[in-house]
């Protein structure tokens, strides 16, 4: 749009008005008349001179109008909507992130929960090997102290006293046994029912059995089975191995004493009453019991 004519082909006369004598090759201006031609040209000339100074204008408004911020041209409606989607894109992203964190999280719990669920089956394994040796090792050092007790003499178990082992019978729970299944237990452990041949023998077992308190003991199922009744002869104390008790001193107080409808095994109880340790009382009735074997 802007002119390349010379403005030095300018004429100062800026007002010019064609006459109705446009026909002929002069034309009258004012007083004065022009040749027509020149007179084209140069209002040709002034009127690019124009309109290049209204493009001039024109460029420069506009180029101050692209220069506002677009926001104050935009419609408030149109502004909210772009602010939305706006803060609507940024929440997806936040989103996405908390999602995948989220699951980042979540894969990492299950991972330690899987981790923590075989560490504990590894030290439940661990627990229970544990568990198993400390038996294991119970039952030897029980097996060792009973050899080193009767200087390897006797079965674990058991225990020596001078020349003999003897193997105390525990009941198992409540249930004891009678007088006969208590003999017949010593016999199929190779022993009897113990006999104290004589009064040192006795006092010298005292010291491996349990001891009662007196008084809290029950009467029906206290003591150990020894192998001394009355079988043969009621009143006469014979040892199973058909010696009479010969010696005196060792029934506790008021007994034997043949209670209700008879008593015709003994037992042996050691409580705080010294030597005064034997009873009579029901063959049937369930204790514990005590075996013996001589050493050969
Ligand atoms: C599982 O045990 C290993 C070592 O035995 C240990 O490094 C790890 O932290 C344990 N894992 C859990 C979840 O306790
Ligand atoms: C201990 O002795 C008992 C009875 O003789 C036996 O059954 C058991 O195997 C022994 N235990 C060990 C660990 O030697
Ligand atoms: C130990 O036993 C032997 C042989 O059986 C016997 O001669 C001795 O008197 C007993 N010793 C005691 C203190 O009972
Ligand atoms: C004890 O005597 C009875 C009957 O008199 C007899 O059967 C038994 O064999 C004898 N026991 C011993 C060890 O001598
Ligand atoms: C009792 O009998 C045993 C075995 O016969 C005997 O060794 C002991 O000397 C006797 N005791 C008494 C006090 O008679
Ligand atoms: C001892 O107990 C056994 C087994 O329970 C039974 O068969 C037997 O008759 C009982 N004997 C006596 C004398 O009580
Ligand atoms: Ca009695």
């Amino acid at each position: 749009m802007v002119s390349k004519n010379d403005p030095s082909q300018f004429h100062r006369s800026s007002y010019h008005h064609m006459g109705d004598k446009g026909s002929t090759r002069m034309v009258r201006v004012g007083s004065r008349s022009f040749p027509v031609y020149p007179l084209v040209i140069v209002c040709l000339v002034l009127l690019n001179i124009i309109l290049s100074l209204a493009a001039v204008v024109v460029g420069i408004n506009c180029g101050s109008i692209t220069d506002f911020p677009q926001n104050d041209l935009m419609p408030q409606v149109l502004k909210t909507e772009v602010e939305q989607l706006q803060r609507a894109t940024s929440e997806t992203a936040h989103d996405r992130q908390a999602q995948e964190d989220f699951v980042k999280e979540h894969m990492s719990n299950q991972q330690i929960k899987l981790q923590l669920q075989s560490n504990k089956t590894y030290n439940d394994e661990l627990q229970k090997q544990l568990e198993l040796l400390q038996a294991e090792r119970a039952a030897l050092q029980s097996n060792t102290s009973d050899i080193v007790e009767s200087c390897g003499l006797c079965m674990p178990g058991w225990f020596l006293s001078n020349t003999s082992c003897y193997f105390y019978g525990k009941r198992q729970s409540t249930i004891g046994k009678n007088w006969t299944t208590s003999r017949e237990d010593c016999i199929n452990r190779g022993a009897d029912l113990a006999v104290f041949d004589t009064a040192e023998e006795h006092i010298m077992v005292f010291e491996h059995l349990p001891k009662v308190k007196w008084g809290t003991y029950l009467w029906g199922i206290g003591g150990a089975w020894i192998g001394l009744t009355d079988h043969q002869r009621e009143g006469t104390w014979m040892w199973i191995n058909n010696v009479t008790l010969n010696y005196t001193g060792f029934w506790m107080g008021g007994e034997p004493n043949n209670y209700g409808s008879g008593e015709h095994c003994v037992g042996v109880m050691i409580t705080d009453k010294g030597l005064k340790s034997l009873f009579d009382a029901r063959c049937e009735s369930q204790r514990e019991w005590l075996c013996e074997k001589k050493l050969s």
